[in-house]
């Protein structure tokens, strides 16, 4: 039992003086594959209402989803897909938009034109948390590239809730939905980089990830980090 324990107590050291000599960054951000991001196989995955439907608008995007509204009171303003997500977690989608028509309409919500949103659900795919927006787009024009960032998946979450808004009233296409997961990494401020070392156990002090309430943190003998 004692060399048990003492195998723990050399690793727990080893793991501590390589995280010192390690020089933490920032994060990488890393596109997660869904089903059908851009619509060539038709309606897989994506609840597309009865005003919404397929259409290829140009050779570059092929096959795009489409939406049209006239009364925003009457007729369904989102196209939906949901993604599978970690609650704590960071995330980006965006998603390409062309505009034809887009004007302000009285509606159940207040118009916002065409956009991306993104909110949560549970793992039992019911809704749980709203999100965030994208840049409004309105009038008509080319494609335009919309972002959502910093997407914090709450406690419980289980999905993101992709939706492909046109709040007002108009058509619009949507193409080349892209979701993304920022990963973080801590900032070390102690010890510092190629600091000598005069204790097996020294303290180690970083800067708090900022949007959470808990966290843990992961210690590796290697610079890699591999998993
Ligand atoms: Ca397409």
């Amino acid at each position: 039992m004692f060399r048990d324990a003492m195998k723990h107590l050399v690793l727990l050291l080893w793991s501590c003086l390589f995280a010192c000599c390690l020089a933490w960054g920032d994060g990488e951000i890393r596109r997660l594959e869904f089903p059908n991001a851009d619509f060539e196989e038709g309606r897989t995955g994506w609840e597309i209402p009865p005003n919404g439907g397929l259409e290829q608008v140009d050779a570059r995007h092929g096959v795009s989803a489409k939406l049209v509204v006239g009364d925003p009171k009457a007729e369904a303003v989102y196209i939906t897909h949901k993604i599978p997500v970690e609650p704590g977690m960071r995330y980006q989608a965006q998603c390409e938009i062309r505009p034809g028509g887009v004007e302000v309409a009285e509606g159940r919500m207040p118009s916002v034109g065409a956009c991306l949103i993104v909110e949560w659900a549970d793992v039992n795919r019911k809704w749980l948390a709203s999100g965030v927006y994208s840049k409004e787009v309105w009038g008509s024009g080319d494609w335009t590239k919309v972002v959502c960032k910093d997407l914090r998946a709450p406690a419980g979450a289980g999905y993101a809730v992709i939706f492909l808004a046109l709040r007002g009233k108009g058509t619009a296409w949507f193409d080349n939905v892209e979701f993304f997961v920022q990963e973080e990494s801590v900032v070390k401020t102690a010890p510092a980089d190629g600091a000598l070392l005069t204790t097996n156990a020294p303290c180690l002090e970083w800067l708090p990830p900022t949007g959470v309430d808990t966290y843990e943190v992961e210690l590796s003998r290697q610079a890699d980090f591999p998993v």
